[in-house]
């Protein structure tokens, strides 16, 4: 089996989270550098539609959304692993709380600081993804100091739990909890003047951020998106076909379902066969000329999942 590729662009947060992930497995990886905003011509036969950042492609395998492909580095029978796999829950319960809480908020705070400064049209393509519909960059602004209060109280906890258990999330063993909470970090001091300043007083916190940068990102190789294509053209989908759990939403084997972010996003719905359920993992089958056969794999916490 070739390399994982990944998807992604350099300056995205939650990329940002499983590069640092990379860098903790020391994994080797292939890297494909996709576009900031739509249109995404040479991703979307591989995600049926899905448009956000990072995606990663084992052969015709595809894992859209960081909570799938943590999913599948746990699995991975790598040396320092992503996580202990005793651990999974609470590996992925954390990542969890890292984008509903840490990083919905760091987002918040980053865009709103940015309004005026960064292109319109990139600020309109995130409030959409981002925000309720209908937001005002004045409601953005009046709301930041609530939200600086809520990071600050979500960053308090973690440090907290650092201080006496850390210095990692697992104490001495480096992990993806880790990157999930220093992604954000990196996020906010990256992009926010006031970040610094901001996670000084959390002492834990910024240890844990020294190490973690230490560890980098693993080892890359660019290729083009021609080839990440022409490799799941190659590769049959190795994805578990079948429902595999006791509640199913009445959905069925091999029909059509529709599938997207929970919220009232911009984001398209992905349409595809129904090739596996279980409680936390829903893979659909989908096809492209461009990409041939695929297996597209999403987390179901945090989607919106129907028959059509
Ligand atoms: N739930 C998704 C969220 C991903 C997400 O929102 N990523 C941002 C970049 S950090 C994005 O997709 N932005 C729009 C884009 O790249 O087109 C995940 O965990 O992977």
């Amino acid at each position: 089996m070739p390399l994982p590729i990944f998807h992604h662009y350099p300056q995205s947060p939650i990329a940002e989270k499983i590069r640092m992930t990379f860098g903790i497995m020391g994994m080797e990886w292939q890297s494909v550098h996709i576009p900031r905003i739509p249109p995404k011509p040479l991703l979307m036969p591989l995600t049926g539609g899905y448009r956000r950042t990072p995606v990663l492609q084992f052969g015709s395998d595809i894992f859209c959304d960081s909570q799938s492909i943590a999913g599948q580095l746990g699995l991975q029978n790598i040396k320092p692993s992503a996580y202990q796999l005793s651990n999974k829950a609470l590996e992925l319960i954390l990542g969890s709380f890292g984008e509903t809480i840490l990083f919905s908020l760091t987002v918040r705070v980053v865009l709103t600081s940015s309004m005026g400064v960064a292109p319109e049209e990139f600020i309109k393509d995130r409030g959409s993804l981002y925000f309720e519909p209908g937001w005002t960059v004045e409601e953005m602004r009046d709301s930041l100091p609530s939200i600086l209060l809520q990071l600050q109280a979500a960053f308090d906890l973690i440090n907290h739990h650092l201080l006496e258990n850390g210095p990692f999330i697992n104490g001495d063993r480096p992990s993806y909890s880790d990157a999930v909470v220093q992604h954000c970090v990196w996020f906010l001091c990256g992009r926010w003047e006031g970040g610094n300043e901001f996670i000084k007083p959390f002492d834990a916190i910024c240890k844990q951020r020294d190490l973690i940068a230490s560890f980098g990102h693993g080892t890359s190789h660019d290729i083009s998106a021609e080839q990440a294509l022409e490799t799941a053209i190659k590769n049959p989908p190795n994805a578990p076909k079948g429902i595999n759990c006791t509640y199913t939403g009445g959905l069925k084997y091999a029909q059509k379902v529709k599938i997207r972010p929970n919220g009232r996003t911009s984001d398209p719905d992905v349409i595809g066969a129904l090739r596996y359920l279980d409680e936390t993992l829903i893979i659909v089958d989908y096809a492209h000329e461009d990409a041939g056969q695929v297996a597209i794999h999403f987390p179901v916490l945090g989607y919106q999942i129907s028959a059509l």
